[in-house]
C-alpha cells in the first residue's frame, strides 16, 4: 500500500492501482483512457514500434527487440510469449508497490494472446491483486483466431484473480451493420474506460462508507476466475433512476440475464455534495430487485465535488462464489515450506512422502525457492480449479 498517513491514530493507505495496456489493442485503449484521466498509473507494453511511436501521453515499453525486431508478432503466441519472457526483469520493475494490476488487452493476436499468461504469472509470484480486462475476437475473425484466445483466456485464468471478457460480438446490434468497424471498437474501449475510470474512482477517493480495497479484493479473489462488470452515469433530475435503468439494461450484463443468477455483486457509486438518499436507494433497489436472495452485496458511496448534479456508478459482478484459488498468507514466492496440508472442498489429499535416495542430495534453490518442492505445495496452489 502506498500514500499511508495517520489521521487520529488510524492508518489511511490509498492502494496503488496500474493499468497496463498490451499488445496494440490494449496499447490504444489504455492511452485513450490517459488522454481522458490523466490521474491514471498506467503503463503501456508492445511489440509493435510503429504503434508505440505513435502512442503518446502514457509510459511506453518496448519488448521483444531481438524476437520481433521491432515488428509485431504477426499473431504468433509464441513469439509473444518469448517477448515478454526476455523482458520479465523490467515487467518486475513495474510491479513494484503496485496492490492491484488492472490488464487491458485484446485476445486473438500474437502479443497480447502470448504476452498476459506470463504478465499475469509474474504478478501473481509478485502478490499482486491481477483483474484482467479481455476483449475476445468478432466471429467474423475465424476459428483460429478465437481459439487463440480462448486458448490465452485458460491460461490466464490459472494466475490472475478476475478476468472481465469483453466479446467484440457483444458490441454489436442488429442496427449496427452499416457502422463503421472503427466505431464498434471505440465502443468496446469506451466500456473498458469507463469500468476503470469507475473503479480507480472508488478506490482512490475518500468513501462515505462501505468499498475500500479490501473489498474489491475479496469480489476479484472470490469469483471463481471470471467476473462482469458495468457502468453507467446519468445527470439531472431523474439521475437515480437512469443511472439504475443503464445497469440492469448493460450489454455486458446481458439486459439484467447476469444479475438474475449472481452470487457476489459490488456496487460502487459516485455523486457530488448534492447526492441524496434517495437516489442511492433508487440504485440499489433495483439491483436487489434483480438479485437472487442469498448474493453476497458490497456497496460504497463516495462524494467528488466534480460530480455535482451527476450519478456514477460501477457493479463488479460475480456468477460464481468460491474459495480462492492461492490463499493469501502464501502468495508471496519464497514462503517457506512447512505446512500441514488440510483437506478441504476443491484439494486433493495428497501427502509429501521423504526424499528416499535423493535425501542426501542438495536442494534446488532458485530465487529463494526450493524447486525440490512441488508448485502447487510451493505456492499453495488448490488442484484443480
Ligand atoms: N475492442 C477492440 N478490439 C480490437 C481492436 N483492435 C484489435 N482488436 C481485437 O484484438 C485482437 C488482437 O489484436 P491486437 O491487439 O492488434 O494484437 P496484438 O496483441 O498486438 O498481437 P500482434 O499484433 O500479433 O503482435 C484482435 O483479434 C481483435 O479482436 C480495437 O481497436 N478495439
Ligand atoms: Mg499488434
Amino acid at each position: 500500500m502506498n500514500d499511508a498517513t495517520t489521521t487520529h491514530g488510524r492508518i489511511i493507505a490509498a492502494p496503488r492501482i496500474l493499468v497496463m495496456g498490451i499488445g496494440s489493442s490494449g496499447t490504444q485503449a489504455v492511452a485513450h483512457m490517459c488522454s481522458l484521466n490523466p490521474g491514471l498509473d498506467a503503463v503501456v507494453i508492445d511489440t509493435d514500434t510503429k504503434v508505440l511511436e505513435a502512442t503518446t501521453g502514457v509510459r511506453v515499453i518496448q519488448v521483444g527487440g531481438a524476437v520481433t525486431n521491432g515488428f509485431s508478432a504477426g499473431g504468433d503466441v509464441e513469439l509473444g510469449r518469448q517477448s515478454i519472457e526476455k523482458d520479465s526483469s523490467n515487467i518486475r520493475q513495474q510491479l513494484r508497490q503496485v496492490d492491484l494490476l488492472v490488464i487491458v488487452a485484446g485476445l486473438g493476436g500474437g502479443t497480447g494472446s502470448g504476452a498476459v499468461p506470463v504478465i499475469t504469472r509474474i504478478a501473481r509470484e509478485a502478490g499482486t491483486l491481477v483483474l484482467c480486462m479481455a476483449t475476445l475476437p468478432f466471429v467474423f475473425e475465424g476459428k483460429p483466431i478465437i481459439r487463440k484466445a480462448e486458448d490465452a483466456l485458460k491460461k490466464i485464468r490459472t494466475h490472475a484473480d478476475a478476468i472481465i471478457r469483453i466479446p467484440n460480438e457483444s458490441m454489436v446490434d442488429r442496427a449496427d451493420a452499416d457502422l463503421p468497424v472503427e466505431q464498434i471498437f471505440a465502443r468496446s474501449q469506451q466500456l473498458m474506460m469507463d469500468g476503470i475510470n469507475a473503479l480507480w474512482r472508488m478506490l482512490s477517493q475518500n468513501g462515505l462508507c462501505g468499498l475500500d480495497f479490501s473489498c474489491i479484493r475479496t469480489m476479484l479473489r472470490n469469483c471463481d476466475g471470471f467476473c462482469h462488470f458495468a457502468s453507467a452515469d446519468a445527470a439531472g433530475e431523474t439521475r437515480g433512476a437512469a443511472v439504475a435503468d443503464g445497469l440492469v439494461q448493460h450489454r455486458l450484463l446481458n439486459s439484467g440475464k447476469i444479475l438474475a443468477k449472481a452470487a457476489g455483486l459490488v456496487v460502487g457509486l459516485t455523486g457530488g455534495h448534492d447526492l441524496k438518499l434517495s437516489e442511492i436507494e433508487t440504485v440499489m433497489n433495483r439491483l436487489q430487485e434483480k438479485l437472487p436472495a442469498d448474493t453476497w452485496v458490497n456497496f460504497g458511496v463516495a462524494i467528488d465535488p466534480a460530480f455535482a448534479g451527476r450519478l456514477s456508478a460501477i457493479v463488479l459482478v460475480a456468477e460464481q462464489w468460491k474459495e480462492p484459488l492461492v490463499d493469501d498468507a502464501n502468495r508471496q514466492m519464497g514462503f517457506t515450506f512447512n505446512r500441514r496440508l488440510s483437506v478441504e472442498q476443491g484439494q486433493l489429499p495428497l501427502e509429501t512422502t521423504g526424499k528416499g535416495r535423493f535425501a542426501n542430495l542438495n536442494p534446488t534453490i532458485h530465487e529463494n525457492q526450493d524447486l525440490d518442492v512441488p508448485t502447487y505445495i510451493r505456492r499453495d496452489i488448490k488442484l484443480p480449479r
